[in-house]
């Protein structure tokens, strides 16, 4: 584009009128005051706001740390940075003189150019400084303060819930039960695509990966449901797989994990709903009567074991694999559940 072109795409200043630029510092009070406004939302306490949850375990305190030093400094810079800017607005205004005039050209500042080189390296030494120091206490366990050794979970991410595996058997499905001020060690991966668990108040983000383990630590300082959700997008119900992890006293804990084991071996315990609710339900709805995948009451395929359990092992179509590689425990379970929408083809 030539020099003309360009000429004529530039803004015409020497229009600016007194009245154009009365209601440009109007609609500059006016974003000053909205970005007021929004700060002291986004500033509000737990859970709204964008501070973060918790920390309710050491590691989140750690995470926590992290995240005030970088709003310390980078907003000590925003302010620097703003404040230069409005104040050189106003002491350098142009008092009548002509816009096409230029200012003076200041060739080598060498000081001032070494001294802005330093201090953004200083900033950055000190924040990577800072996290180092931190990393470890979030990456491992607190077993100082921990009571009793540590219990292991395995988490499974699927499309479109989390499945919970623990030592004695016991499965949960979005809801994992861990006792509070104990250690707790995760063993993530997932079943089919990568997924992200996440319960902010407790720790980071860790991802689930087809064939990788990841682990993490935490330790929930009191007791308490923290509510999370899968991090990484994963498909068209990614934003129905939510996850929560309730803290219980210890000896609260235990005595639910031993009823737990024995129920689920005696097929008693409601494993086969809380599986329908987590996995099915974000497709099929509560009672199965259907939303993105079909209305499923009053199949005559929920009386077909065989042929459901090939479906879920499998999936078709738009379903996932949602049951694939599920133990025989989880799997009977839910066929023993979906069994009660066969006959109901109205209501719920
Ligand atoms: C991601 C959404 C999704 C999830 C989760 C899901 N389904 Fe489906 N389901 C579908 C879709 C979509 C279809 C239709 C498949 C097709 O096009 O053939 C379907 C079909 C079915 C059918 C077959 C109906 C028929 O007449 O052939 C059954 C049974 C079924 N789902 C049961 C389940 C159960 C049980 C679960 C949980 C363990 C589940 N689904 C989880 C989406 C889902
Ligand atoms: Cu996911």
């Amino acid at each position: 584009m030539g020099h003309q072109g360009l000429a004529r795409l530039a803004p015409r200043r020497r229009n600016a009128t007194p009245g154009k630029i009365v209601r440009r510092t109007g609609a500059l009070v006016f974003v000053a005051l909205l970005g007021l406004v929004l700060a002291h939302v986004a500033l509000a306490g737990d859970p709204a706001g964008l501070s973060p949850r918790g920390p309710d375990s050491p590691q989140a305190a750690k995470i926590e740390g992290i995240y005030w030093l970088l709003i310390a400094i980078t907003g000590g810079i925003f302010v620097l940075v703003e404040g230069a800017l409005i104040l050189f607005v106003f002491r350098f205004r142009n008092r009548g003189r002509s816009r096409t005039l230029e200012g003076p050209e200041i060739h080598g500042a060498t000081r001032l150019e070494l001294i802005w080189t330093a201090i953004p390296v200083v900033i950055l030494a000190a924040i990577v400084a800072f996290v180092l120091v931190k990393l470890p206490g979030i990456n491992s366990a607190d077993s100082a303060k921990a009571a009793g050794p540590p219990l292991i979970v395995k988490v499974e991410g699927r499309q479109f819930y989390w499945n919970f595996l623990y030592p004695n058997g016991v499965i949960q499905v979005e809801r994992m039960r861990v006792p509070a001020n104990r250690d707790v060690k995760l063993l993530i991966n997932s079943e089919d695509v990568d997924h992200s668990w996440w319960i902010p108040a407790l720790q980071g983000k860790f991802d689930a990966i087809p064939g990788k383990t990841n682990h993490l630590w935490f330790r929930a300082d009191r007791r308490g449901t923290f509510e999370g959700q899968c991090g990484e997008f994963c498909g068209y119900e990614h934003p129905h797989m939510v996850a929560a992890v309730q803290a219980v006293p210890s000896s609260d804990f235990q005595s639910w994990y031993d009823r737990e084991a024995r129920a689920q071996a005696s097929g008693t315990s409601d494993l086969g709903k809380m599986t329908f609710d987590g996995a099915c339900a974000t497709c099929h709805g509560f009672h199965a009567q259907g939303a993105f995948g079909p209305d499923l009451r009053g199949n005559p395929i929920l009386q077909q074991p065989a042929a459901i359990k090939t479906l879920l092992q499998n999936g078709r179509n738009k379903m996932p694999a949602v049951g694939k590689g599920w133990s025989s425990r989880q799997m009977n379970a839910l066929l023993a559940y979906v069994k009660r929408f066969a006959g109901s083809s109205g209501g719920g």
